[in-house]
């Protein structure tokens, strides 16, 4: 059964793989995306070392000249996805978005570089990208932390990676829609609408980008100038792993500098992870920079606080909601509390499971000593797989696979699990 599943999934990452990159799934999404990235590269890394590492050099080939690395490249023209490049107009040379995701490449690369079966080669890889993740880093914390709080606000619901979540459903309202060029979504035709976000949501999203293009994608106006400001406690604590793996890589290649400094802001990120902290949850919540407000919305976002090393009773409260939430459905983690009323098994990030969030949580967990409710999430994740195979993500209490299918990051976190 174990190796029927790894060379499904391999076949799904072969399939998918354009060459330098992989596209997320066949339609939906036809170009490369960041996240996808570097967690496809730890599926590649058990059976293509050179491969994975391919892949989050095409992503960082394309990083900005100010650090920053873009959500979406567009390395082929395909008007299957909507917004394309006319849309987003960041004039880059291989057209790029103008807003960033997840950064979870530090993490992805410190562990290829822990497990590499080629040393040699791993370690010319990761010493070439070590500078350009800080720099991507370092731009985080520059641009979207300008009164240096110690935590990174997104300023756009994709850079979340968590696109329709219930987090967002207040500050949104803040984001008009007056002025939004006419536009023809593609994802519905490829997916189920009623899995999908709303049009009133992308009328929201697109009004964002056209602000930012307004702006010229000047990265040091667009923080202040965007009415969506969150902090994310599920993305700074991406960010704080990142960075906090990167100082571990640094210290190895003898790379002082840039040790010193990723250590710093791993640990003031971890510090100031407190201010998200509330007890009433008993999770982590995102914040509304505008306000300074916790966002009273107990999703996913606070449970993949985990992934960062944070202190043992904190962690040991996520094991705790997660043994609640466990009883609420059948599978582990839905992306938001089933017991709210925005709770919704089936649209998107306002309820679905997604394998690669409970690959982090779980991670994050086994090294905080929550082994057991880590245990339970692995085992619900490949069950999920077992019943409805490769899908983009599932309903928590059926298992309804949703969205995209043959997903490659779905596929990956399978051979990461089961290899
Ligand atoms: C917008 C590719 C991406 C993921 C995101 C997921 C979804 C895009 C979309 O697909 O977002 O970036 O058009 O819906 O929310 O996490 O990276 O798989």
């Amino acid at each position: 059964m174990t190796d029927d599943l790894i060379e499904q999934a391999k076949a799904i990452l072969r399939r998918n793989d354009r060459g330098g990159y992989t596209v997320p799934t066949h339609g939906l999404y036809p170009f490369q995306w960041n996240w996808d990235s570097c967690l496809s590269a730890l599926g590649f890394s058990h059976f293509d070392e050179e491969r994975a590492w391919t892949e989050i050099d095409t992503l960082f080939a394309n990083q900005w000249p100010d650090g920053m690395v873009p959500h979406i490249v567009f390395h082929e023209e395909d008007d299957g996805y909507f917004p394309g490049p006319d849309v987003w107009r960041t004039g880059r040379p291989v057209p790029t978005s103008g807003i960033t995701q997840p950064p979870v490449a530090g993490f992805a690369v410190r562990r290829l570089v822990d497990r590499a079966r080629d040393p040699e080669l791993a370690a010319d890889r990761a010493r070439a990208l070590l500078p350009k993740i800080h720099a991507w880093h370092e731009w985080f914390y520059r641009c979207r932390d300008p009164q240096g709080t110690g935590l990174v606000a997104i300023i756009h619901p994709w850079e979340s990676g968590r696109d329709n979540s219930v987090d967002w459903d207040d500050v949104f309202e803040r984001v008009p829609t007056d002025g939004v060029e006419p536009f023809s979504r593609r994802d519905i035709q490829h997916a189920n609408p009623s899995h999908r976000p709303t049009q009133a949501q992308y009328e929201r999203y697109i009004w964002l980008v056209q602000r930012f293009r307004s702006l010229g994608w000047d990265n040091t106006k667009l923080h202040d100038a965007s009415p969506f400001q969150v902090v994310d406690p599920g993305f700074n604590a991406i960010l704080i792993r990142s960075c906090s793996d990167l100082a571990d890589l640094a210290e190895r290649f003898e790379l002082g500098e840039i040790a010193a400094q990723a250590r710093a802001f791993a640990e003031r990120g971890v510090a100031a992870m407190e201010a998200l902290w509330s007890d009433a949850m008993g999770q982590y919540l995102c914040q509304d920079r505008t306000t300074g407000k916790l966002i009273q919305s107990p999703s996913i976002a606070g449970l993949l606080a985990g992934f960062a090393e944070l202190p043992s009773p904190r962690a040991a409260a996520i094991a705790k909601r997660l043994t609640l939430l466990g009883e609420q459905v059948d599978y582990l983690v839905p992306s938001h509390d089933p017991s709210q009323p925005a709770f919704d098994s089936l649209r998107y990030w306002r309820g679905p499971v997604w394998l690669i969030v409970n690959y982090m949580i779980a991670d994050g967990l086994t090294r905080s000593g929550q082994a057991s409710v880590a245990q339970r999430i692995i085992a619900d994740s490949l069950r999920l797989i077992e019943q409805s195979g490769f899908a983009e993500y599932y309903d928590p209490h059926t298992a309804e696979p949703c969205g995209g299918d043959q997903f490659t990051w779905t596929a990956a976190i399978v051979i990461e699990l089961l290899s």
